[in-house]
């Protein structure tokens, strides 16, 4: 922080590991950036990050409510000074909490502006106070994204808009990210597709819509070569919400989609734990289908309320939860580009400044809980075992073979009619290993 910079969190410091069973709240009890788990610091593992949108954009209003956010930094003014002062009320947050990177939409940076060529002018002052306050604290980008959803233009879709004059904007827009993105040194850059979907097929050329997100998708892939920026792109898959159907609508669809339109190579997936609930998935599911096919990228950290059917991007706190996810992270071999990401916003209720530490210390640790309960259950070997163990048919004999390639539907039928019957099924134990698990929450 430069040193006649206004204080935003004047009454907090930064946030220490004091260890369980600590009775202060600004502390970490279990998120101990140095402490080592399989070799590698939490901090490497983690690779937490602070999303722009709800942490400093957010004000708590809903559909039947305004704001109650109280939030120093939003006087209500939308210019650029104020976006700067902002940005230092960001770094601040984020320094103090000890979270090494953060994460954007364009236009959460800086205030749009009545034109294109104006919105990039904002978006180039306040980015450059951003790479200064980087290059001051060490913070880093995870990933950048293009904020096309929120302007009315976008109604209809921004590269899946019936107006090809709206998919040009989201083009300039995406291209100017990419811009920043890169010269912020991003380790990736985020597609999430606001509005890319339909509310009715009786006014949808489906097929015109998804050719067209393939093009501009590739379009994308040749700008970032053209310039050189050698991070992932990634898609964040999401069923619904603001649209009722979206084209990236769970990690399979994102999968398929890219192979058909030739862009899997370029591509990792950006998972979310409330969109893979709102998909009628679990997060592990979704991070499993991502990684079986080696495109498990980055996760969005939130939850959604199993009572309610929206995004409500809640901070992750439930610990069967963060351990599956670093179950399945440590599986995939951790993260590389990816991380972290708390695309998560404090409640409505919870307004006070010192909420937003709270949650995202709360969110930390219970992460941090998870890495360790992983790699617990990773060392006891039980449950690893077990599955090995239920596969080994596979491993010699006629599953071998199978898997080999070397047998054919008439080897298949010559070894089943000598068996006569099978004899080796044996019980799945679900129960039994659900017990197993928690013997380690
Ligand atoms: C919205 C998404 C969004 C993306 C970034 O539901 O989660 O915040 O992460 O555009
Ligand atoms: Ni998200
Ligand atoms: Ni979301």
């Amino acid at each position: 922080m430069s040193k006649n910079s206004r204080q935003f969190f004047p009454d907090i410091g930064p946030i220490p590991f004091e260890g369980p069973g600590t009775k202060n709240p600004l502390a970490f009890q279990h998120y101990n950036p140095s402490e080592l788990v399989e070799g590698k610091t939490m901090k490497d593992h983690l690779r937490f990050a602070v999303v722009y949108w709800h942490t400093m954009r957010g004000t708590g209003a809903d559909m039947f409510g305004w704001g109650t956010a109280r939030r120093p930094w939003n006087a209500g003014e939308g210019s650029v000074k104020e976006a700067i002062q902002r940005a230092r009320a960001m770094f601040e947050f984020t320094s103090k909490l000890g979270a090494p990177f953060y994460c954007w939409h364009d236009r959460d940076v800086a205030p749009h502006g009545k034109t294109l060529a104006e919105s990039n002018s904002n978006f180039d002052a306040v980015a450059a106070e951003l790479k200064q306050l980087q290059a001051d604290t060490g913070i880093r980008l995870l990933w950048g994204t293009a904020q096309n959803f929120v302007h009315p233009r976008y109604m209809h879709g921004a590269s899946t808009s019936c107006n090809a004059d709206v998919f040009c904007f989201a083009a300039a827009q995406v291209k100017k990210a990419m811009e920043w993105t890169h010269e912020l040194k991003g380790e990736g850059y985020v597609f999430w597709g606001g509005r890319e979907g339909y509310s009715t097929l009786l006014n949808t050329n489906l097929k015109r819509e998804m050719d067209n997100l393939g093009r501009f998708l590739h379009m994308a892939v040749d700008y970032k070569k053209k310039i050189g920026f050698k991070g992932p792109f990634y898609i964040e898959p999401k069923p619904k919400e603001p649209t009722k159907h979206q084209y990236d609508s769970d990690a399979a669809a994102c999968l398929n989609f890219l192979r058909e339109y030739g862009l899997l190579e370029h591509f990792k997936l950006n998972i979310e734990t409330n969109h893979a609930t709102l998909a009628g998935h679990t997060m592990q599911h979704e991070l499993e289908v991502a990684g079986a096919a080696g495109a498990l990228g980055s996760i969005d950290a939130n939850m959604g309320d199993v009572m309610l059917g929206w995004d409500t991007d809640q901070f992750p706190t439930d610990l069967y939860l963060t351990s599956q996810v670093m179950l399945s992270v440590l599986k995939f071999g951790g993260f590389t580009t990816g991380g972290t990401n708390f695309d998560a916003k404090v409640r409505r209720e919870s307004f006070d400044l010192e909420d937003l530490f709270l949650a995202h210390i709360a969110g930390m640790d219970a992460f941090a809980r998870g890495l360790k309960i992983a790699a617990r259950i990773r060392a006891d070997g039980r449950l690893e075992g077990f599955v090995k163990n239920r596969y080994r048919s596979w491993d010699s004999g006629i599953g071998a073979r199978i898997e080999a390639g070397k047998a054919s539907f008439a080897d298949c039928e010559k070894h089943a009619l000598k068996l006569g019957e099978v004899e080796g099924l044996e019980s799945g134990r679900q129960e039994y290993l659900e017990a197993l698990y928690n013997e380690f929450i």
